[in-house]
């Protein structure tokens, strides 16, 4: 018999990973951390978070003095394996489960009599059972008699994970009872929400439905702008109008939908069932084409300015992150600079990013326009009377109602919001 260092070794340190392995760590359980990036191991094995998120250094240096987290870059024998590696997609929109099913080999090396799996990753519906299980079972044990195998997805927000991975309701889906009842025990250790048993592929679908259903909303929000920018209404005031309804909730346009979920996600029902999952990709199409609609509008308003400038503010995909994962400011960035527009961005969350960063002065010395992308709090009390000094002319184009535009209006900008009163093809 092989022996058992670790009760839980959970593999992949992302997001989800390295909070997840923190909780259990400081909740009495002996725990192994694998990432395959050396330079997470050593940071996490120094106490050092490579994930911004509040609270996370505090954890785990808790979880590290606590002397029940340590970090590997390879899978150790333990009681329970967790897996929590991204799922990206492949160039034509399908599920790209090379990190899954890589970590499930190394995984079924170490696979005694008694252990239990559980898949994190987001997967498309019947992978836990149909793939996975088979993948585990390659030395002989038997899914289900010799060790057990769940599917428990992830829903907290960035931004908000430690409380949330906690707090949270959670769905666990077992290959059987006796799984989904090993899988609901282990993390009844640290979550105080509900959890709610059923098995693995209503649970793959859970998690899949919950993004989806956020996708399709977001799309509705954008083409609602559409419609009423060609209407001639603001479509901010209509959904503020229309939530007032007890059963409304409609959404917000935005300038695309980032993130490495919401945009992803859809596309694994899109792929599970393409004759049946026709409103879904629908909206993912709506969606990613929102950032070619705020290049045209902003190529619109430049008109043929002479070497033309945009100032940018804000490139990560959604408010108050530092994350540009799947960003629509991307794409924006992208589709101006093709056009001939010089670029310079700012955004006060980005403590890396792929190009040098405008501080807000230098962004908008010289400027022909200001788009602003991300609706990070700070933008909220930016100073148009001193921006517009450095403009060389004043327009703002808002893609997400974050500023008030009548007081940029009354510090000389022409003011454009998305949604209202300019037409969106
Ligand atoms: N967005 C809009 N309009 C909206 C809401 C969002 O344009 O009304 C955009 C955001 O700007 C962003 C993208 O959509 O670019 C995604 O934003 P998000 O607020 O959905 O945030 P995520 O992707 O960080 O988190 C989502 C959450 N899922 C749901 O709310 C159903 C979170 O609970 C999940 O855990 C997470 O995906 C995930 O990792 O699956």
């Amino acid at each position: 018999m092989t022996e058992v260092s670790f009760q839980v070794c959970v593999v992949g340190l992302g997001y989800i990973g390295l909070p997840t392995a923190a909780m259990f760590a400081t909740h009495g359980l002996r725990v192994v951390g694998v990432d395959t990036d050396p330079a997470v191991v050593v940071a996490i094995n120094g106490g050092d978070t490579h994930i911004l998120e509040p609270g996370m250094g505090a954890l785990l240096r808790e979880a590290i003095g606590s002397g029940n987290l340590t970090a590997q870059s390879e899978v150790q024998t333990s009681d329970v394996y967790v897996v929590a590696v991204p799922t990206p997609l492949t160039p034509d929109h399908r599920p790209d489960l090379g990190n899954v099913l890589a970590a499930c080999r190394s995984i079924s090396r170490h696979l005694c009599p008694g252990n239990l799996v559980v898949i994190q990753s987001t997967v498309p519906p019947g992978t836990t059972l149909r793939t996975i299980a088979p993948l585990l079972e390659e030395y002989g044990l038997r899914a289900g008699e010799d060790f057990t195998l769940a599917y428990c997805p992830e829903r907290v927000l960035p931004g908000t994970i430690l409380r949330e991975i906690v707090e949270n309701d959670r769905t666990i889906g077992g290959i059987d009872a006796t799984s989904t009842g090993r899988a609901v025990d282990l993390y009844a250790s640290f979550v105080s929400g509900s959890i709610y048993g059923t098995d693995a592929t209503t649970a793959e679908m859970v998690k899949l439905s919950e993004n989806t259903f956020r996708d399709v909303n977001i799309s509705l929000a954008n083409e609602l702008a559409r419609i009423a920018s060609q209407v001639g209404v603001d479509v901010w005031q209509v959904i503020d109008m229309a939530n007032r309804h007890p059963r409304v909730n409609l959404h917000r346009p935005g300038p695309g939908v980032g993130g490495h979920c919401i945009p992803v996600d859809p596309w694994f029902l899109v792929d599970a069932v393409p004759e049946a999952a026709r409103l879904i990709r629908t909206g993912r199409e709506v969606n990613d084409a929102q950032p070619g609609l705020v290049v045209k509008v902003v190529l619109d308003l430049l008109g043929h300015t002479p070497h033309p400038k945009a100032a940018l503010l804000g490139v990560a995909y959604k408010a108050d992150v530092d994350d540009t994962r799947g960003s629509p400011a991307l794409d924006v960035i992208y589709g101006l600079e093709v056009a001939g527009v010089a670029v310079s961005v700012h955004d006060p969350h980005m403590r890396q990013f792929m190009r040098p960063q405008a501080d807000l002065e230098q962004a908008f010395r010289d400027a022909d326009i200001a788009v602003l992308l991300t609706d990070h709090r700070e933008f909220q009390s930016l100073d148009p009377y001193r921006l517009g000094t450095l403009m060389r002319s004043r327009n703002m184009l808002d893609t997400r109602h974050c500023l008030d535009a009548d007081r940029w209006r009354k510090a000389g900008f022409h003011v454009d919001v998305l949604g209202v009163g300019r037409v969106l093809r």
